[in-house]
């Protein structure tokens, strides 16, 4: 004892208390990250319960083989019999449908979907003249010309499909992730328009919503739950090819059909044959969709379809996929307009089998029109209060029409979209994609799919079924008032043959008092083919051009110079392309009068960056460290000085150094420069800067006369034109703020 004693005298005193203290610190420690360890186990175990009755629910929902109800809702009034797909699990515990909120409504037999994002514009908006610029802005914009860029993302196809050696493998379009509105005027805005938006008629569990929840505007108050009528759920041969929309396969002796048959309609044509032209698909809505209440007054609609030489398989299937699942006292008719198809089977075949279909009629046009002008020779001849535009390559599903109609009933001004699936071109699968998608654009006017921002979804309380607000629709698959669609002028008919007229219809509906929306209680699925599989009247690439400048010059005001200075320069040149009259266009913007491309910007697509320059404030002169100056008509270098006016420059789309209509030119003759009056057109104008060539990027270099840059003169302040010298500091330039890259 006494030694021990000894030792706890003193200093020995202070190290035993601290010895005492660290082990009790430990003990508690210890306890501590027990108790973590539990709470994070009993996590993991939550989750995994929650997996597991996920994959259940998945399982139990697999249709394996004909309905088991023998009653096909034939007639489509009854609606109170357990259809396949999520409605039949409305009793199921809230936290698996939290769960679905958050996976989405993945949960049939269909190709599970990875989350996607894939870049949208490969240019990103540069550009030098540089040989290998050209190269990279041509390959832009043959991907921006590509109709692949509308495949909606999430979409995964499937390994054990049959490779066909024509299939093209280029990149979608993605859409990045989004921006938050910086200004928090325009998302309150949003906000506010969101609210109002996104009401939709719900019934609670087992009981229809009260009255006063409906915003009926006057009609018939008798409200039903959405119809979930679907002719194909016994089918005939629940076996058949593709049955369910399940991937369809093909034997490897087949290969060679496959292939030589694929370019009749650039997707596996010979498989689509095989495929009954009445299959059922998956019901793919998310699960209260099925419950959602309709008005029993809603307008009937005439479902207009346009092909050029389009696969009979698939035509076929397209228009009874709408006979199938529509309920038929809101179907006037199916119109299909045959846009001068050159294939005998369009012909009398189609005119015989359609001939059982009262309600379906062609419309043969005289000259191939394009998909524009067909679309309005439908559109003239249709009798529905709705018009309803599909392509020819389509399978509406179950429940697709009502939640449409319902959103023009409320409000005759709304343009609502289903959401757009993907039938496989290669197994002819039905396939989910992402939730929360909407159509946007980015420069120069391509269209790409972009989710919403999460931080939006959870601001907004928005759920998977909550109809989306959709900057710009897709083109193919919309339903719109008739007499709506003419107060609007239609389509621009100047549009050719094919494209942009989404863009058009997008801006003019928005711009002038309506609403476009992706319901995603409406879905349809689409083949997207890697190529169009009919030729083009003229070149496709100047045509599809020729299109987006007549909508850029209609609608995009002062921000059309981004469309042409994403690639597009030489559009602005008149004797390249004549892009025809646009008084009427103009003229029709007036009479409605229009909101201006900023309001569509800023309340519509606020998270989109459209700097009307790429740069601006002072030119900053690296090696003489003076500021560019406009003096008198001459250009000079001075001292820098950022309330000085005459210093104050932008740096243009067009690639202009213009201080307000004047610009910054070489003069050719003798190295020195000139000021200009600014012309968009002229390309002696324009100057690269922060250009693809590494080594040149602070440079001033003059696209019209090539490596020759912009110079100070350090011996009297002055500027000449010099040969490009990358290490050279007086070519250096910096602007004081660059806006866009
Ligand atoms: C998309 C749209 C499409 C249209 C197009 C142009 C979807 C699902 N599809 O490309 O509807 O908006 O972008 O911007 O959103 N057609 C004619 N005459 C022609 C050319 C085409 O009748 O001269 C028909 C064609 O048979 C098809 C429809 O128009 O039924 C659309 O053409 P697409 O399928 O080639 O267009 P897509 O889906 O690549
Ligand atoms: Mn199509």
């Amino acid at each position: 004892m006494i030694p021990i004693r000894r030792y706890l005298r003193g200093s020995g005193r202070v190290l035993a208390f601290v010895f005492v203290a660290s082990i009790v610190w430990l003990l508690l420690d210890i306890a501590a990250l027990r108790l973590s360890i539990d709470d994070v186990n009993s996590k993991l175990l939550k989750e995994k319960v929650i997996r597991e009755r996920e994959l259940l629910k998945q399982q139990s929902r697999v249709p394996l083989g004909p309905n088991p109800d023998p009653d096909p809702l034939r007639g489509g009034q009854k609606q109170d019999l357990p259809a396949v797909g999520p409605q039949s699990h409305s009793e199921l515990h809230p936290n698996e449908v939290l769960s679905e909120h958050k996976q989405g409504s993945a949960s049939l037999n269909v190709p599970v979907m990875k989350q996607g994002e894939r870049s949208l514009d490969p240019n990103g908006g540069r550009g030098d003249g540089s040989k290998a610029e050209r190269g990279s802005n041509e390959a832009m914009l043959n991907e921006v010309l590509s109709n692949i860029a509308k495949v909606p993302p999430g979409v995964q196809e499937r390994t054990d499909a049959p490779p066909p050696a024509s299939t093209s493998t280029k990149g979608h379009v993605h859409g990045g992730a989004e921006k938050t509105a910086a200004n928090g005027e325009v998302q309150s805005r949003e906000r506010e328009l969101y609210a109002e938006e996104t009401s939709v008629l719900r019934a609670t569990k087992g009981r229809p919503a009260p009255e006063t929840d409906l915003r009926a505007g006057g009609g018939p108050s008798g409200v039903h739950r959405v119809s979930s009528l679907d002719v194909t759920l016994s089918p005939r041969d629940a076996k058949a090819v593709g049955q369910f929309g399940q991937a369809a396969q093909v034997g490897s002796d087949e290969d060679a059909e496959v292939k030589r048959r694929w370019n009749e309609g650039h997707f596996n044509v010979f498989l689509s044959d095989k495929i009954p032209v009445d299959r059922a698909v998956p019901d793919t809505r998310p699960e209260t969709c099925a419950q959602d209440l309709v008005h029993d007054g809603l307008p009937t609609t005439s479902v207009v379809f346009c092909f050029v030489d389009e696969v009979w398989s698939t035509l076929l299937r397209s228009v009874h996929s709408v006979l199938n699942r529509s309920p038929p006292h809101l179907l006037r008719e199916i119109i299909l307009v045959d846009d001068f198809s050159t294939k005998d089977y369009l012909r009398e075949p189609l005119d015989a089998y359609m001939s059982q279909f009262p309600k379906v009629q062609i419309i043969r046009l005289k000259e191939r029109q394009g998909l524009i002008r067909a679309r309005l020779a439908g559109a003239a001849a249709a009798k529905g209060e709705v018009l309803t535009f599909l392509d020819s390559h389509v399978e509406c599903n179950v429940g697709w029409l009502e939640p449409l109609l319902e959103r023009i009933y409320r409000d005759r001004k709304k343009v609502p979209c289903p959401v757009i699936e993907v039938i496989s071109d290669k197994d002819m699968s039905y396939m989910l994609v992402d939730n929360f998608q909407r159509g946007i654009f980015k420069w120069p006017l391509v269209f790409g799919w972009s989710p919403l921002p999460e931080e939006y979804i959870r601001k907004h309380n928005i759920s998977i079924s909550d109809p989306i607000r959709c900057p710009i629709m897709a083109g193919g698959l919309f339903a719109i008032d008739r007499q709506y669609f003419y107060e609007l002028g239609a389509y621009d008919p100047g549009l050719d043959v094919w494209g942009g007229e989404n863009m058009e219809i997008s801006f003019k509906i928005w711009m002038c008092g309506g609403e476009i929306e992706i319901l995603p209680c409406s879905r349809v699925g689409h083949i997207f083919r890697g190529q169009n599989p009919y030729s083009f009247p003229k070149d496709r690439q100047k045509t599809v051009e020729r299109n987006l400048a007549r909508v850029a010059e209609v609608w995009l005001d002062e921000y059309k110079v981004l469309f042409y200075g994403h690639g597009y320069q030489h559009l602005l040149d008149k004797n390249v392309i004549d892009i025809g009259n646009l008084t009427e266009q103009i003229e029709l913007r007036k009479r409605l009068q229009c909101k201006n491309f900023k309001w569509y910007l800023e309340n519509v697509y606020p998270d989109m960056d459209a700097p009307l320059v790429k740069a601006e404030g002072l030119i900053f002169n690296v090696g003489l460290r003076k500021c560019l100056t406009l003096w008198r008509n001459f250009l000079i270098l001075d001292v820098c000085n950022l309330s000085k006016q005459t210093q104050l420059f932008n740096y243009t789309w067009m690639k202009q150094i213009r201080q307000k209509d004047i610009c910054v030119a070489p003069q050719g003759k003798d190295n020195s420069l000139t000021l200009q009056p600014c012309n968009n057109a002229n390309t002696e104008l324009r100057w690269f800067h922060k250009s693809s060539n590494a080594a040149l990027e602070d440079h001033l270099m003059s696209e019209f006369l090539p490596y020759m840059c912009l110079e100070a003169k350090p011996r009297d302040d002055t500027l000449q034109l010099a040969a490009c010298t990358p290490e050279h500091v007086f070519q250096k330039w910096r602007f004081t703020r660059y806006l866009a890259q």
